[in-house]
């Protein structure tokens, strides 16, 4: 690793096994991927800046969200996904036996980050500091969860999930896990969640989770474990790591920005609420007149009815083109024609309303109007 770097690593021997140099991290983690914003090179976090705009997600611009080291090496052939716990028949599969033994399929699936948006928080809420990048909606391939699920029996007392990667915790504990985080089986039992190998046609991204993940639309992406290689059933929810505490939490009732919440009053999240993304023109891009400004949104476990545009600070609102999904779990792609009078600054903010009747908030609570750009992914325009 010192002659990558180009120079002597003194302590090389306390860097824990498979850790890499945030100097390398860099180039390493991110080949095959495309002008992403790294926010944390010791466990590769990066998110994707303003590039989201086609309606499926290319690998390489799918963000990355780590919790521990990264597992290394792909090794398809040998993978094995044990399925166990609360089940009627045990079952250790192949990737290859999953793909004969279970109907293939191939779904475009949201996934967000539970985080995404947070470096919008006032006061600052602790960890990566997502803007807007930490969702993508690539093709996965794979077999659906339940099928597999079915296959293994799940017994009548099971009420959760729990899923365990081959990534490593930083402290290099071998018996630690990074994160290890489930699902109520109900969840887990939906249509629309896949055991995939396969990403946007290829094999996925190692930093993706190659071989073999989980893909959950919907729910926070803590969900869709990488480097998957067990899922146990259990009869209480599980409490592995990131379960807990405040991890993927949130207060049980609206409380204001910093307010201090007690532990016990926290829940785990489960469906994302709903949102919209701008995604061209870019920032600070644009030449007056009539322009198509588009997006995606999406709303957990719902459908978008309708998206509406405003270029003039909220005052009057345009109702966008909306396309159905391409299917259950995909955002949505939506478009608008806007015509701005003159060059000059504008801001373009875009809200979803989903068919529950959930709208996005023009802004977040505790957020300064002026600067909240976030929630309504604005946009502005010169
Ligand atoms: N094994 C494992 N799976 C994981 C994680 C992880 O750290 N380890 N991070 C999770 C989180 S928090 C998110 S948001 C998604 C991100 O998926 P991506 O890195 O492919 O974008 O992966 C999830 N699956
Ligand atoms: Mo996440």
């Amino acid at each position: 690793m010192g002659s990558m770097i180009g120079t002597a690593i003194p302590f090389h021997r306390n860097m824990p096994t498979g850790f890499i140099p945030a100097a390398l991290a860099d180039q390493h983690a991110l080949t095959g991927k495309d002008g992403l914003t790294l926010l944390n090179d010791r466990l590769i976090n990066a998110e994707t800046p303003q590039l989201l705009d086609d309606p499926i997600t290319p690998t390489a611009r799918h963000f990355i969200r780590n919790n521990g080291v990264p597992f290394e090496g792909t090794d398809a052939q040998s993978w094995t996904l044990t399925v166990d716990g609360l089940v009627n028949n045990p079952m250790t599969m192949t990737i290859a036996e999953l793909q004969n033994n279970f109907e293939n399929h191939t779904l475009a699936l949201t996934v967000e980050c539970g985080g995404k948006g947070r470096a919008a928080f006032d006061p600052p809420a602790k960890g990566n500091q997502w803007t807007l990048g930490a969702v993508a909606c690539s093709e996965w391939t794979g077999v659906k969860l339940k099928d597999v699920l079915n296959a293994a029996g799940v017994k009548d007392n099971v009420v959760y999930t729990a899923h365990v990667g081959a990534d490593s915790h930083m402290s290099g504990k071998p018996d630690k896990l990074p994160i290890s985080r489930g699902m109520p089986i109900e969840k887990a039992m939906t249509d629309n969640i896949l055991i995939a190998w396969a990403q946007n046609g290829e094999p996925i991204h190692p930093n993706n989770g190659a071989p073999l993940r989980l893909v959950v639309p919907g729910w926070p992406g803590s969900l869709s474990h990488k480097w998957l290689q067990r899922i146990y059933l259990r009869d209480v929810i599980h409490d592995g790591p990131k379960m807990t505490g405040t991890a993927y939490r949130v207060p049980n009732r609206p409380v204001s920005p910093g307010e201090k919440v007690d532990k016990k009053d926290f829940v785990i999240i489960e469906r994302m609420l709903v949102k919209s993304l701008i995604t061209s023109p870019k920032t600070g891009t644009g030449t007056g007149g009539q322009v198509e400004v588009r997006g995606h949104a999406w709303s957990g476990d719902r459908r978008v009815q309708r998206v509406d545009v405003s270029h003039d600070f909220g005052v009057t609102w345009q109702q966008a083109e909306l396309d159905d999904p391409v299917n259950d779990g995909a955002w949505q792609n939506w478009r608008a024609n806007v015509e701005f009078p003159q060059a000059g600054y504008y801001e373009v903010w875009a809200g979803a309303t989903d068919d529950a009747g959930e709208q996005q908030p023009l802004q977040s609570p505790g957020i300064p109007r002026a600067t909240s750009t976030t929630p309504c992914g604005a946009l502005r325009l010169r």
